[in-house]
């Protein structure tokens, strides 16, 4: 991703947490109200913690965007942390003259133990504030100007939950978007979105967690983009690297992901389809095993990307662990926690799609301006056809 850069910084009991975004071009409509509504999204999964009843996210625009429209400039957001006035002497930013309270009591699964020998810290908060989930709200509302952007090229970029601890549904297809929408879980199933809200309670009574896995899908993706020349333009690459980036992620998938290395060739790949089948869209195909990538550049079908999230790993039932300035055996730090966080990974998902898909569309279309992406894009979209029969 050359194109297009973005930065967060924050903690998670700080005061703030703040992102720019580079690279967007000149003229592109921007609301806060159409970033809040990615924001909200993020908060509203059923499993999460007191936290989400706290905070009410919101980012304010603070630079890059005069009138309603991106002027090409960094665009600067900042999103404030409501819990900042309980914490606001444990975060302050100044020297403190009374002593806080340390964390040393080591979480399993978490940043503590390997970001405090690494950085040097007695503390483990020094990790752990910013180790937290809490950057992804960040990370959303960078993806939200994203998607605006996506929006003016027909690309929309979406989520579902597949499944949570071993509740798993059935997806054939494109989901059924607005049911996912409606679910408490994100998941187009209602009967198994009830499951999963009973799976979510039996862990949250037993102070256990639970993982499961999201899948995005980005539709209206021009055939291009990406490149096979070079191992770090290979868009597959990109994505899977930018989906295993959110928090508590450990396994991607693109497509058909780790089933088709069962399936035998014959029914691994996807049929390309004759012009009389293309039906409004060029080169189309029977499947979409490959979930709309090939040799790391879209094929112009949907882009299909799985993230398998691990269960939550601080637990209201702690594990057994070890204190950081003793290393004697200890159970690790708790203070509050989700239960499952997978729905809200989902809309952490869109975002991260939608960056490096707009990464990708700027390196291949470039522009100052949106009036001249576009130009770059229709210019191209017309050099898409049967090559003995441009359209
Ligand atoms: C998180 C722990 C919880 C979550 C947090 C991520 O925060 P707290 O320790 O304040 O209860 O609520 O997620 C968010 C605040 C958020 O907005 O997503 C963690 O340890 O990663």
């Amino acid at each position: 991703m050359t194109e297009l850069h973005f930065l967060t910084a924050g903690e998670s009991h700080g005061k703030a947490l703040s992102v720019i975004v580079e690279g967007i071009p000149a003229g592109l409509p921007l609301t806060e109200e159409f970033i809040a509504h990615d924001l909200r999204r993020r908060q509203g999964g059923y499993g999460r913690s007191k936290r989400q009843q706290i905070e009410e996210d919101r980012a304010e625009i603070l630079g890059g965007v005069r009138h309603g429209l991106t002027l090409g400039s960094p665009i600067a957001l900042l999103i404030a942390n409501r819990v900042w006035e309980e914490w606001s002497e444990a975060m302050q930013v100044e020297s403190c003259e009374r002593e806080t309270e340390k964390v040393t009591r080591l979480r399993p699964g978490h940043a503590d133990l390997a970001g405090a020998m690494k950085y040097g810290f007695d503390d483990a908060r020094n990790v752990l504030e910013r180790a937290s989930a809490r950057e992804t709200a960040a990370r959303v509302a960078a993806g939200a100007v994203c998607r605006r952007l996506l929006e003016e090229f027909g690309v929309a970029v979406r989520s579902h939950t597949v499944s949570i601890g071993e509740v798993i549904a059935r997806v054939e297809g494109e989901p059924n978007w607005a049911a996912v929408e409606k679910s408490p879980v994100r998941c187009a199933d209602p009967e198994v979105s009830q499951r999963m809200v009973r799976a979510i309670d039996a862990a949250d009574e037993s102070g256990d967690s639970l993982g499961g896995v999201f899948e995005v899908w980005a539709t209206g993706v021009p055939i291009g983009l990406g490149s096979h020349v070079q191992w770090n333009r290979r868009l597959d690459g990109l994505l899977a690297q930018a989906a295993m980036s959110i928090h508590a992620v450990k396994g991607v998938e693109i497509g058909g992901g780790f089933a088709l290395a069962a399936t035998p060739g014959s029914r691994a790949h996807d049929i390309i389809l004759p012009l009389e089948q293309w039906g409004g869209r060029p080169w189309r195909r029977a499947t979409n095993r490959a979930g709309g990538l090939e040799g790391g550049i879209t094929n112009g079908e949907p882009v299909i990307v799985r993230g398998a999230l691990k269960p939550i790993s601080t637990l209201a039932k702690p594990l057994p662990s070890v204190d950081l300035h003793t290393a004697e055996e200890v159970q690790a730090h708790y203070e509050r926690s989700d239960v499952c966080v997978v729905p809200a990974a989902g809309v952490i998902g869109e975002a991260m799609v939608a960056i490096v898909l707009v990464g990708a569309m700027l390196e291949k279309f470039g522009g100052d301006s949106l009036a001249e992406t576009e130009r770059n894009y229709e210019g191209y979209v017309k050099t898409i056809g049967p090559r003995g029969r441009p359209e």
